[in-house]
């Protein structure tokens, strides 16, 4: 920081404080990971202030010869790092998205058929308490509960009573695969549009080391900050038909200026993603989740599903008795960051759970492995476990504190 000390050093002496967090604690939240700083300086650039309604060559204003230069550059990355026939990316947030897309082809009270929330879907997919719900009329699919996945016939029944006009697949709390080809078929069987939101995937994705939505798809969202390791902000890709409905409704319809910063961070994070470096990161991505997984396992808890194919796990702590949100608070108290969060037919309210979720994006990008994970499920356990014995937590936020010192995220020379 150059100028911000000088100007405002109170909010200079925050952002240090959030640096130091980032360096001295281990991010396990599945929806993080560590954005190398050329992102940032992306994000923090001169196109931060610039104005720029509408798309590439045809703006509501003038001076727009380089945000035109930047935005096509982006587009076309995006397009070939997933092989899409249109990208938009233009939304500021994976809602956002979520919300064009409902938008672009369905009117006020159609019916969408999504993931239940409390089986890992998301707010947007039309929880009661997002917006999302009040414009559409939704239901909702769920997994089956003994396997834990999902139960594609009671999405085959649903559909088919219901008669959806959309159905969303896509979660922020799933830790299998999803079978795009065989929502695809139900989509269309109904007549319904397909929409898969990737968001915490997307990485893995553009990686390839686990299957695209894109091909069966009408519309797909996602946002660039998780598995991806971009900016903050969404993305929608969608077929060239449906192309001009969703840039209407982007903008003018839901936006007005584009968050040209956001994007020039966009364009810099899909040629990350397509380096070979970044095919790597997420392959250990999926290594050391299910190296989370199995690490749990071993030390007797139940996890979610029997284990994980992509970056996160779900650890169910009934076993010892323990609380999501005082698992949670344990955990940060020694420097180990991770989210509450319901299990499939949870007893208790989302804001107590009775899990926690475990990603590895952030870990991984720090360069960790499998010793180190073994280490941190040792640790994690003990904490849990003890819950009261602050002696005991003491001793493990020093050795938390120690591993970080040896796996910095950005403080190279410390
Ligand atoms: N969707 C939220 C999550 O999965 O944690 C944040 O993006």
């Amino acid at each position: 920081m150059q100028y911000l000390p000088d100007h405002d050093p109170v909010v200079a002496r925050i952002i240090r404080q959030e640096e130091s967090r980032i360096e001295n604690t281990l991010d396990l939240i599945a929806a993080e990971n560590h954005a190398p700083r050329s992102i940032f300086e992306a994000q923090g650039s001169i196109f931060s202030t610039k104005a720029a309604e509408g798309y590439p060559g045809s703006r509501f204003h003038a001076g727009c010869i380089c945000a035109d230069e930047l935005e096509s550059l982006a587009i076309a990355r995006a397009k070939r790092l997933f092989g899409a026939e249109h990208a938009n990316l233009q939304p500021h947030s994976g809602v956002s998205a979520n919300l064009a897309v409902y938008f672009s082809v369905l009117k006020i009270g159609d019916r969408i058929l999504t993931m239940k929330l409390s089986h890992g879907g998301h707010l947007s997919h039309g929880d009661p308490s997002s917006i999302t719900s009040k414009c559409f009329n939704f239901k909702h699919y769920g997994l089956n509960l003994e396997t834990e996945r999902i139960d594609y016939d009671q999405v085959w029944e649903l559909a088919q009573s219901f008669k959806p006009r959309m159905i969303v697949a896509g979660a922020s709390s799933y830790p299998r695969l999803i079978d795009y080809e065989k929502m695809a078929e139900i989509a269309r069987n109904v007549s319904a549009f397909f929409m898969v939101d990737m968001a915490h995937i997307a990485g893995l994705v553009a990686a390839g080391v686990i299957s695209s939505p894109v091909s069966h798809a009408d519309f797909v969202t996602f946002t660039t900050y998780k598995t991806l390791n971009g900016g903050r902000g969404g993305v929608i890709l969608c077929r060239q038909k449906h192309a001009k409905k969703i840039s209407k409704t982007v903008f003018p319809g839901a936006q007005g200026t584009p968050s040209l910063n956001l994007l020039a961070a966009k364009a810099v994070c899909f040629q990350l993603a397509s380096e070979p470096e970044f095919k790597i990161q997420q392959k250990k991505t999926l290594e050391n989740a299910a190296a989370f997984a199995a690490g749990f396992e071993k030390k007797g808890y139940r996890i979610v599903s029997g284990g994980t194919d992509n970056h996160l796990v779900l650890v169910d702590l009934r076993s010892i008795d323990l609380n999501g949100a005082v698992a949670e608070e344990t955990l940060e108290s020694v420097g180990i960051i991770v989210n509450r969060n319901v299990i499939p037919g949870d007893p208790q309210k989302p804001g107590i759970s009775s899990g926690i979720r475990i990603g590895s994006p952030g870990i991984t990008t720090r360069g960790m492995g499998l010793d180190e994970i073994d280490q941190i499920v040792r640790w994690m356990d003990i904490a849990m476990k003890n819950s009261k014995n602050g002696g005991i937590l003491g001793q493990i936020a020093r050795e938390v504190m120690n591993l970080c010192k040896k796996f910095p995220v950005y403080n190279k020379r410390d």
